[in-house]
């Protein structure tokens, strides 16, 4: 029905307004109407805060009784931070519910919509689904893998280099791609690098928008080699620093922890941090995303290891040239174009000159690898 359609879209574009805010919970728009006009609206703001169900309730110009609920996500019944929405659904004497995708929490899972239809209430499921379980990817992953959903981002010239031949990378994109990268860093709980960038860049890995937060700054450093006056490392006190490493010296160690910085022990593979058990302790300490800035090594590493499930391919129209200047993905690379890291691409899109190309990692093998060995 297109009216479904065209209230599930405002709703979702509603969701997208808790971007940056509500991780690790999912982002939830939802519109009431009667009479075919809006009658209350609502998302989920805050994490921990009222679902969107709730707050579209809240925001009723008149009693929603009779009305249609469109929700994007299907509505919980259990009791989290906040009590069941099937509850307040039911106490609203709501007449239909039209749901975008089912909610795969265990909690949930099927129960939401099963506990509605058994009241009485007439359930449409699925409508916007694809967009609907796109814009929670994030919460999809994590709450079925209980890994961060980790983005792959990079920039690069048409000749695909990532700097000059004499190591200079700035800038390679221009202003409206650099913005659309912060609007990322904000959609992303953390951010991860490795200790090469640091040293090269002294990189501030903040977000730099108007309402924005920064993520938490993860620092691959598998020896803990940092310079200690690093710009991730004095600004520790104002955005959250974290270092994942092998090293065990109680002394070094120190020095980053008195700055404010938290280090993480992760064990060794092949010489570097073991990125699967990386993402492993980071999905424990509750870290749903990943932006993964890092230079070509820790790219390799993480493509290796099969945690990337996205990949941000910015492209500039400009030529480098340079047999060894940097490309984006180094270690040994493989050896036949059959043994390729497959892609399927799902958005090009102009930022002023430069191309985004945004796509994801073919699942199948890749997904399986990255779910933690029980
Ligand atoms: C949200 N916002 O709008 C909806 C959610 O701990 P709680 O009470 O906040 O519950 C979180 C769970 O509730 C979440 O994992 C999801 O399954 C469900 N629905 N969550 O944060 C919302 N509708
Ligand atoms: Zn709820």
């Amino acid at each position: 029905m297109t009216e479904d359609i065209f209230f599930m879209e405002r709703a979702l574009a509603l969701a997208e307004r808790g971007v940056g805010k509500v991780n690790p919970n999912p982002l939830v728009g939802a519109v009431i109407v009667k009479g075919g006009t809006i009658i209350g609206e609502g998302w989920h703001e805050a994490f921990g805060g009222l679902h969107a169900e709730r707050r579209a309730l809240e925001n009723c110009r008149e009693s929603a009784e009779g009305s249609t609920l469109y929700v994007t996500l299907e509505p919980c019944c259990h009791y989290g931070k906040t009590p069941p929405c099937t509850e307040a659904i039911l106490a609203h004497k709501i007449g239909r519910v039209v749901i975008g995708a089912p909610d795969p929490n265990p909690l949930v899972a099927g129960k939401g919509s099963r506990i509605l239809r058994e009241a009485g209430i007439s359930v449409t499921e699925g409508v916007l689904r694809k967009k609907c379980e796109e814009i929670n990817r994030i919460f999809f992953h994590y709450i079925q893998t209980k890994t961060p959903y980790v983005t792959m981002k990079y920039a690069m010239t048409m000749d695909g280099k990532t700097a000059t031949w004499a190591g200079h990378s700035k800038w390679i994109t221009e202003n409206p791609a650099r913005v659309r990268v912060h609007e990322d860093r904000n959609r992303h709980m953390a951010i991860m690098t490795g200790r090469g960038t640091v040293e090269a860049d002294n990189p501030m890995l903040n977000c730099r928008i108007p309402d924005g937060r920064s993520p938490i700054r993860l620092i691959c450093d598998t020896r803990l080699r940092t310079r200690d006056t690093a710009a991730v490392v004095t600004t520790a006190g104002e955005i959250p620093t974290w270092f994942l490493t092998c090293c065990k010296d109680a002394g070094k160690r120190a020095i980053y922890e008195t700055h404010g910085c938290r280090v993480l022990t992760v064990p060794e593979k092949e010489g570097h941090v073991d990125l699967r058990q990386a993402v492993r302790l980071l999905g424990e300490e509750g870290i749903d995303s990943i932006y993964l800035e890092g230079g070509s090594g820790l790219h390799a590493s993480a493509l290796e290891a099969g945690i990337v499930q996205e990949i941000h391919c910015y492209i500039a129209p400009k030529l480098f040239g340079g047999t060894d200047a940097m490309t984006p993905i180094g270690g040994p690379g493989v050896e036949f174009p059959s043994q390729a890291v497959r892609m399927r691409i799902r958005n090009v899109s102009f930022y002023g000159e430069d191309v985004l190309i945004e796509s994801r990692v073919e699942q199948g093998e890749e997904v399986k690898r990255c779910l933690p060995e029980s």
